[in-house]
């Protein structure tokens, strides 16, 4: 090799032969070209998860012009667990799980999945936006992935295809489709339901193949992903309160500068107050419309829904371990203030 180039270096013009090639070919001065930052969720564009992510585009645009936002609804790019390995391996740059297949990479996010932990939203956005919620982002940093700010997926509802549910006893048998989750499963499992996990993107298909009876997910996500086609109760069991995680690769992240940095911070954040909101209002107006669709949608009596919460909670020893049971204490204190 060393002959070689010694013999091409002579055999050549050895002055300023690089130098020349190079003002030729750069007439024009190199344009930067864009990062292209790629997000993908599971639910399809009708959900404000969907027009938060249009918002937080929106308000990026306005802030830098050096990313370019792609969005990609319906587990186009795949569900909540690949996609959070997409990130990981650098193949797509952001996406918006909720929390609980998130334990299968960071297992303290378990403290989530607690049945009736947050008695209603604002308790939630207290933990979440404080102290406990930021250290548990941060933590994400040790699996290749940058959390940026928590978004609303909200309380969770269940619904069937058989039975106007009222108490845990009429959910026996139930064959239910829970999220990827080991609390989640423990949970149904206690109420005397028979739970299977499963990813969103094949939930539909699987209730309307009859291979699960019900599911359980927020008022939003029920009617936006047209569940009262296949299914014919909801019951507002508000059994547990799902966060979404903004998050994008600690690749992409580490690669923008201080000020792309900033402008995606204030981007998700003011995109997160709006998902809220717009969320919070679904959750209050769609439940009249998923009547309207023909489903029945049962309110729960306090002494119900009492029983629901008696029969979940029996699954607290068995999962506040460890550094879940230490967060689990940090949290129950600080919702006690
Ligand atoms: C969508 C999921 C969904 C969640 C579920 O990707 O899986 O039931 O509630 O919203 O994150």
């Amino acid at each position: 090799m060393l002959v070689i180039a010694a013999l091409a270096g002579c055999a050549g013009n050895n002055t300023a032969t690089e130098g020349e090639v190079d003002k030729n070919a750069g007439n024009a001065p190199a344009k930067a070209e864009k990062r292209i930052m790629r997000i993908g969720i599971g639910l399809n564009e009708d959900h404000p998860q969907f027009k938060g992510l249009e918002k937080f585009k929106e308000e990026l645009n306005k802030r830098v012009d050096t990313i370019e936002v792609q969005l990609f609804a319906n587990s186009q790019l795949g569900d909540d667990r690949s996609m959070m390995e997409g990130l990981q391996l650098g193949t797509q740059e952001g996406t918006c799980p909720s929390t609980a297949p998130i334990v299968g990479f960071k297992e303290e996010f378990k403290v989530f999945d607690f049945p009736f932990l947050f008695p209603n939203e604002e308790a939630a956005d207290k933990i979440l936006d404080g102290p406990i919620g930021q250290e548990l982002l941060d933590s994400l940093s040790e699996v290749g992935i940058k959390g940026l700010v928590y978004w609303e997926n909200g309380f969770r509802n269940l619904t069937n295809r058989e039975v106007p549910v009222r108490t845990p006893e009429d959910m026996k048998g139930l064959k239910i489709r829970t999220m990827e989750n080991p609390v989640h499963l423990a949970a149904f499992r206690a109420l005397g339901a028979n739970p299977t996990p499963m990813a969103f993107g094949e939930l539909f298909t699987a209730l309307q193949q009859k291979t699960v009876d019900g599911q359980e997910n927020p008022i939003a996500t029920i009617y936006y992903n047209k569940f009262y086609e296949v299914q014919g109760y909801t019951t507002l069991t508000k059994h547990v309160y799902s966060p979404f995680v903004f998050m994008i690769s600690q690749k992409f992240w580490d690669e923008s500068t201080p000020e792309e940095q900033d402008a995606i911070m204030e981007a998700a954040k003011i995109a997160r107050d709006y998902e809220r909101k717009l969320n919070r209002e679904a959750n209050q107006t769609l439940a009249k419309e998923l009547e309207k669709e023909g489903m029945e949608v049962i309110e729960l009596t306090p002494e119900q829904q009492a029983a629901f919460m008696e029969k979940a909670q029996t699954i607290y020893p068995e999962f506040a371990k460890g550094k879940v049971a230490d967060l689990l204490e940090r949290v129950q204190a600080e919702l006690k203030k």
